[in-house]
């Protein structure tokens, strides 16, 4: 039984492999139909963040299963919309499959329907009734950039020159200039509130033109017109009050992640408050009880209404500096830098909401402390990686840590927040980046989550 199984299995390779080579839709008859919509064809695809490999391929017009196997760490499906297709989703690290039946010849386009992937260049092309010997090359590809054609191993001199070439004009692109910079601390107004001295500030929701990186602009969902939404500074004691104004299509609610504030301030519509619908506005109101830090964001359709832009960093006091590291002379903060770190939405992967090489160099002097806090608000983990110098947690999620903890490559979960400081050390340019590879650098070059730190005499 079990050797006919293992013949039957070869016998199907077989055909798809002859069909491959044969570069025809005839068909075969031999494998027998699975009585279900796909035909005897089968087509591979992985699928990662945030591509199909390959992203562009063939079936016969009489149909084909589409075996979908997840590479990535976030789950993935594929959709032909023109068809009225989709998958189920496929978890991380699982398969599963997507039957076609017979259909028009015609191209047609692929995307997962995950909120944010396709914008984030999760899309393709499925050919029905195209040279399938076409797909066979992209399938040996290991990437979908422009350069994806070329299989690496079968590389030219004149194509690896080519890709020098591209890389090199990206990284002389840095730091690109772009419109727009979100982050900056927003001054509050002071008044007196119920007799009580109080930190005020104007925060509205809506949509913008934000533009990414050199020509990619999209319709980001911000605070203020800004991604990240402008950075509150607080100390323990303030009196705050957040008149928040909904300029969005869309109802939505502030949540201000964190940050210890009773329980009705809290944002979780629609528990803790009514959702705030377009038009309106809410008054978040409460004293700061805590040294930390945060992040405020939607908590309403977050997994969409966030990645597309909608979060801002909250620092409430100064993070103390560990007697260890007093010690070995990391005596004062000299920069403060706040990274908001996102991979989904239409903003896709960047850095305080903007890709390489439009994101922002950072320079400190031989010496010089850097506080870094990271926040990560995308859908996934980022293990962010400092070449140089070795950086040092001091506090996690805004709570001082008991004793320091090293790290050139620091994983920041959806949500989490870390404190690391770095000291200006060797003289340099150093690459800073997500180490998770498909974040940032392909065959393009370098993209999305990376930027650099400059040491200077
Ligand atoms: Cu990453």
């Amino acid at each position: 039984m079990l050797g006919w199984l293992a013949l039957a299995v070869a016998v199907g390779a077989l055909v798809v492999g002859l069909f491959g080579l044969r570069n025809d839709n005839s068909g075969s008859s031999a494998a027998g139909s699975e009585g279900g919509g796909g035909g005897p064809t089968s087509v591979s695809v992985q699928v990662s963040e945030f591509k199909f490999t390959p992203n562009s391929f063939s079936i016969p017009t009489e149909g084909a299963t589409i075996k979908i196997t997840n590479i990535g760490t976030a789950a993935h499906n594929l959709s032909i919309p023109q068809l009225g297709l989709k998958s189920a989703d496929v978890a991380p690290g699982t398969s599963g499959e997507l039957k076609v039946g017979k259909n028009a010849a015609g191209v047609y386009e692929i995307r997962c329907e995950i909120p944010g992937h396709a914008d984030s260049g999760m899309t393709g092309t499925i050919s029905v009734g195209g040279s399938s010997s076409e797909g066979a090359a992209a399938a040996a590809s290991t990437d979908t950039g422009s350069h994806a054609a070329v299989n690496g191993a079968l590389m030219t001199p004149a194509q690896n020159a080519q890709m020098d070439a591209t890389m090199l004009a990206v990284a002389q692109a840095y730091p690109a200039k772009t419109e727009g910079l979100g982050g900056k601390v927003l001054e509050p107004k002071i008044e007196t509130i119920n007799g009580k001295q109080t930190k005020v500030y104007d925060i509205e929701a809506k949509i913008v033109d934000w533009e990414v990186s050199p020509g990619k602009k999209v319709k980001a969902w911000t605070y203020n017109g800004v991604v990240p939404g402008p950075e509150l500074d607080w100390q323990k004691g303030d009196h705050v009050l957040v008149n928040f104004k909904n300029s969005l299509p869309q109802s939505t609610s502030v949540h201000f992640h964190g940050i210890r504030v009773p329980n009705q301030m809290d944002g979780v519509d629609p528990y803790t408050q009514p959702p705030v619908e377009p038009g309106q506005v809410f008054k978040y109101e409460f004293d700061v009880i805590e040294d930390g830090n945060g992040i405020y964001h939607s908590h309403h359709n977050a997994q969409e209404q966030i990645p597309n832009g909608m979060f801002g960093a909250i620092l409430v006091g100064e993070m103390p500096i560990p007697d260890m590291l007093k010690s070995m002379g990391y005596t004062k903060v000299d920069k403060k830098v706040t990274m908001v770190l996102n991979d989904a939405g239409v903003i896709g992967l960047s850095l305080n909401g903007k890709s390489f090489p439009a994101t922002e160099p950072y320079t400190l002097r031989v010496g010089q402390v850097m506080e870094v806090t990271y926040q990560n608000e995308g859908l996934m983990g980022h293990p962010m990686h400092m070449h140089q110098p070795m950086g040092w947690i001091i506090a996690k999620d805004g709570k001082p840590l008991p004793s320091p903890i090293p790290g050139d490559t620091i994983w920041v979960a959806p949500g989490e927040r870390y404190t690391v400081l770095y000291k200006g050390t060797d003289i340099g340019v150093w690459a800073w980046h997500c180490h998770i590879l498909n974040h940032a650098e392909g065959p393009n070059g370098m993209f999305g989550m990376v930027t650099a730190l400059i040491v200077e005499r």
